[in-house]
Formats: structure tokens, sequence, C-alpha cells
């Protein structure tokens, strides 16, 4: 009889969703029941403020905030970078413009324009077209922020190059413009390329990832930046109710994972590499293997005549959890609460029901 897989042994499906999924493992839960604790409204937090270190330390920047979650940290590093009306450039399907509601126009109050990106990179020349050209300052706005998300979701995990995050910070500069970088999934980004964060980061002036994604934390993610610039963020995340308390029980969670998670990364990225293969040698629409560079594959079922959702409700009869993202595709990703074992039930599956 085959062994288990992670998912059975746990007694809950599969769930290929996402990878903010994963449940906080036991090294976590008895982290967070030993925390010391204060009220981080005053700042007087330790484990809090020992998470900010750390993750200031490991993305070589001054400084650090911990907020309740990645689109708060965009917020308020967007509030903190900008001033009411002012212009922000990002890339077309970034998770700020796709997936957090509105808040860079409905609360930070400031203007986009949105660039279309090859895999999430928003070509360098456009970057520059979009701040040159024209000189009535009367009716043209003038963007004070570039914004770069990586690894970049909605472009399938894909990874910003290091030149690429070089010459686009080049090109910010000449043009006054600060870079922020949304990095949800930046460890992973820096496992893809086999650097340290800090690679990443040092091209940005301030950069947000996040511990309740792959890194399987259950909650918060850390914005960090120049010591008086996180000193102002503070004040914003105050504005936006993101100041907790004795928010030391969370960050201790983000301890263990910034300690304990970082590694075994690599693991999800070779097993979305194999679920893309398998999937592939099923049907070579379904997916190309060639474009999995971290933990995500983006599939597409379209040849098999059934729509996403009776996909969804086929492989949950199998115990496995999925999510259409629109008529005929999916987006699998892998983390810590799923194995090769599970990996290989997924292939199975599509492959046994495939028409
Ligand atoms: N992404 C989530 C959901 O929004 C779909 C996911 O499952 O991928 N930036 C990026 C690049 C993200 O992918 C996400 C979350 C966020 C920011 C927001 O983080 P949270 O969910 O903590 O607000």
């Amino acid at each position: 009889m085959a062994a288990p897989t992670a998912a059975a042994r746990r007694n809950r499906t599969a769930d290929f969703r996402s990878d903010t999924v994963t449940r906080p493992t036991p090294a976590m839960r008895a982290a967070m029941a030993a925390a010391e604790v204060g009220d981080d409204g005053y700042a007087d937090d330790p484990t809090v403020r020992e998470l900010e270190a750390l993750a200031a330390r490991m993305l070589g920047k001054e400084a650090g905030l911990f907020v309740p979650s990645g689109t708060m940290g965009n917020l308020v590093a967007l509030l903190t970078h900008t001033g009411r009306g002012e212009e922000v450039l990002l890339e077309s399907g970034c998770h700020i413009l796709r997936s957090e509601m509105g808040g860079i126009a409905a609360l930070a109050g400031v203007a986009h324009r949105a660039l279309p990106g090859v895999r999430g990179a928003i070509p360098i020349a456009a970057i520059e077209a979009a701040c040159t050209g024209g000189t009535d300052y009367n009716t043209r706005l003038r963007p004070s922020l570039l914004c770069l998300e990586t690894t970049h979701n909605a472009a399938g995990g894909a990874v910003l190059p290091l030149d690429y995050l070089a010459g686009a910070r080049a090109a910010a500069g000449r043009h006054g413009m600060a870079v922020h970088i949304d990095g949800a999934r930046l460890f992973n980004a820096a496992a893809a390329l086999g650097v340290p964060a800090e690679a990443i980061a040092r091209h940005a002036d301030s950069v947000t990832f996040c511990l309740s994604k792959g890194l399987g934390a259950p909650a918060g993610s850390v914005l960090c930046g120049p010591a008086a610039w996180i000193a102002r963020a503070r004040f914003f995340r105050r504005m936006v109710g993101g100041t907790m308390r004795q928010s030391g029980v969370l960050a201790a969670a983000g301890l263990v994972a910034l300690r304990g998670m970082v590694d075994r990364l690599p693991e999800d990225h070779r097993r979305a590499r194999r679920l893309a293969e398998g999937l592939a040698a099923i049907h070579p629409t379904i997916c190309d293997p060639a474009a999995v560079e971290t933990n995500m594959v983006f599939t597409d079922f379209a040849a098999s005549g059934r729509p996403a959702a009776e996909w969804v409700r086929l492989l949950a009869a199998r115990g496995i959890t999925c999510r259409a993202s629109d008529a005929t595709r999916m987006r699998l990703v892998l983390h810590a609460d799923l194995d090769d074992a599970d990996v290989e039930a997924l292939v199975g599956a599509v492959a046994g029901l495939w028409p």
C-alpha cells in the first residue's frame, strides 16, 4: 500500500489553493505559547521587536515594522512614501492593483499608472517613458513611487532578475522616484535566485514580505526600510488600525518561520516543477514546466473539455482541494503542508480523470 500523504497524515485534504493555507508548525505553536509579550502600542513587546530586528537584518535594512497582513504592509508603504494625489507606477497585474480592494485609491489617495510587464517585469524603457515627455506640470502627474512585485503572483510566481531590479532602481532614481517591493514571497524569490533576501531588498527603499505564506506562520508581514521612514510608517500603521497589542504571540511564530522555514523553500520549488512535469505529460497544454520558477504552477484544463469548476469538484472527491482562477484555469501552489506523495496523488488523480 502507498504511504499516506502529508495531507492524509494530518487528516485533512491536500490543499493546493495557496501557500496561505499552511498551519503553524508544532515549533511555532510552542513558541507562541511561551512568547514573552508586552503592549506593542507602547513598542514594548520584546518578541515583536526581536522579529522586526531580525527581519530588518535579513533584508539589510535599518528597521522593520510588524503588520497584520501583506495588504496592510503595502498600504502603509504607499501612505508613507506618497502624498495625496501623487502618482504611483505599478505593473498591471500586480497584487496591489488586482487584489487589494482599491486601497491604493480609496485609502492612500494616490493615482496609479499601470504598465504591462513581461513575466511581472515592467520594461525599463516603459518606466523611463512614463516619467519623461510632456513638460506641462499643470496637466501631467509625475510619478513619485515605483512598486515592484517579486515573486510576481499573477505572472505565475515569476522572479524579477537582480540585474532588472538594479536597472529599475536606477531608472527610478533618475526620475526622483522611490522604490517599494511587494515581496510577499521575497524568500521564494531569493531561493530561486540562490541569493540572500538582502541581495533583492538592496534594490528598493522599502520591502514588505509575508510570514504567513511559504514560511508557514499563522499571520503577519514585516515592512522594512530606513529607520526614520519606518518611524513614519509606524504612525500610518496606527492610522489604519494595524497596531496590535500582545502581538508577540504572533511574532513568536514569525521568528520560528524566519529561522526555520526559509531553508526549506527550495523543496516547494522542486515539487512545483515535478507537478508541472507530471501534468504536462498528461496533456502538453495543461502547463509549461519551463514557466515554473518558484512554488506556483499555472494550469489550463481547457483541452479536457471540462470547466475548472468541475475539476475542482472531481478532485475534492479525491481529497484534493484546488481553486478555479477562471473558467478553465487553476493556480496550484506548493507549501510546507504538502509533500511528494500529495503531488503524485494530484498528478495521478488528473491522469485518471482526463477524458
Ligand atoms: N496573495 C494571496 C491572495 O491574495 C490571493 C494568495 O493566495 O496568493 N502581495 C502578494 C504578491 C500576494 O500574493 C498577497 C496575497 C499579498 C500581497 C497580500 O497578503 P495578505 O493576504 O497577507 O494581505
